[in-house]
């Protein structure tokens, strides 16, 4: 009764209150309404203070992690993604091109902070707004480094048609972006079918614009069906076409399962198969 007294309260224009900040429900009242009255930037202190720690009737939640970061200080890169500070990463990423490849910043540092932002959301200390916080900040990252790339070398001569999609059901494009600037940097000619792409869609594409390779990415295990689906359309319906899968739950065992005919770990390597299929179609190999 307290507890919501005090947010009736605040909601009201409260401004100044004398409480008990050790009770519990009193302290969560507090917390919920400075970040439900967006008074909480990114409900940034209630994450810290509540994030990995299990609610339940009657226990007591102690020692949240201070919110002390200063966001104004040069952050690298790999935190100002862990942190979703977007203007931040964009920055990081084009101080570190001065000195770093392109490839080198994508690899080595954006990749493996994602991947700790997604562990944290496996094991719960990692709310989803967070999660979206970061990729955001992953993306205006990318988007810098994909300008840098673009001014190298966009303009040479086409070297052939590839598609690229994420699968139907799946959202995620950070990675397949990264293998649609790199397969262009390389003189590709892409056409991006975007995210949650139907099966139909990758393969009237397919047959329409006579591509040679498809290139398709899911990043969940249950959307990997749903690559399986397009993978059995198009060599039913365009069997010549070459098919190269990716994404963080692949591996090259189960891409063989699913009749995929490449499996590529990363961006370079979705180039380096790229290669060799327009080299075998020219008769260069
Ligand atoms: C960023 C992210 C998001 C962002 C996506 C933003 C975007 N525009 O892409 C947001 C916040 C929207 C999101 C949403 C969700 N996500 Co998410 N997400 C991630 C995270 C943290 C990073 C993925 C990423 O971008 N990695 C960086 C890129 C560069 O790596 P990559 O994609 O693997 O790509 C490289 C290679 O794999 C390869 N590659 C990739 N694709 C292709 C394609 C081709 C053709 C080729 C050749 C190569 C290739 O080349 C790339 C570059 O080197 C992962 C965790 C992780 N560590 O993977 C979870 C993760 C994938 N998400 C997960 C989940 C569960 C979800 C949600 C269902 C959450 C929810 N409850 O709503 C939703 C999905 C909704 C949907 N229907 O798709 C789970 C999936 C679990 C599983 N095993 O199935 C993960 C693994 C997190 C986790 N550990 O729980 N997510």
């Amino acid at each position: 009764m307290n507890a919501t007294f005090f947010a009736l309260a605040l909601q009201n224009g409260l401004s100044a209150a004398i409480i008990n900040p050790n009770s519990e429900a009193m302290m969560r009242s507090y917390m919920s309404y400075r970040a439900l009255a967006g008074l909480d930037e990114h409900c940034k202190e209630y994450i810290d203070t509540y994030s990995g720690q299990v609610a339940g009737l009657g226990q007591t939640i102690r020692g949240g992690k201070t919110a002390e970061t200063s966001v104004g200080a040069a952050l690298s890169l790999e935190e100002s993604i862990e942190k979703g500070l977007k203007e931040r990463a964009g920055e990081a990423a084009l101080e570190l091109l001065k000195e770093e490849d392109p490839l080198a910043v994508i690899n080595g540092r954006m990749v493996p902070a994602l991947d700790r932002v997604g562990k944290g959301f496996e094991k719960g200390t990692i709310f989803l707004p967070q999660l979206l916080m970061s990729a955001e900040a992953a993306r205006e990252a990318f988007a810098v480094i994909k300008e840098h790339l673009s001014k190298a070398g966009l303009d040479r001569e086409k070297k052939g048609k590839v598609i690229l999609a994420t699968v139907k059901g799946d959202i995620h494009d950070i990675g397949k972006n990264i293998v649609r600037v790199l397969l262009e940097n390389y003189s590709f000619d892409v056409i991006d079918l975007g995210k949650d792409v139907p099966p139909e869609t990758v393969v009237e594409t397919a047959i329409r614009e006579q591509v040679p390779l498809v290139g398709l990415s899911a990043l969940m295990t249950t959307t990997v069906p749903s690559m399986e689906e397009t993978i059995r359309q198009l060599h039913e319906r365009a069997p010549g076409v070459k098919i190269m899968v990716g994404g963080a739950v692949l591996t090259e065992e189960y891409a063989r399962t699913i009749y995929a005919d490449a499996y590529c770990r990363d961006a370079m390597a979705s180039v380096n198969y790229a290669e060799r299929v327009f080299a075998g179609i020219k008769g260069e190999i």
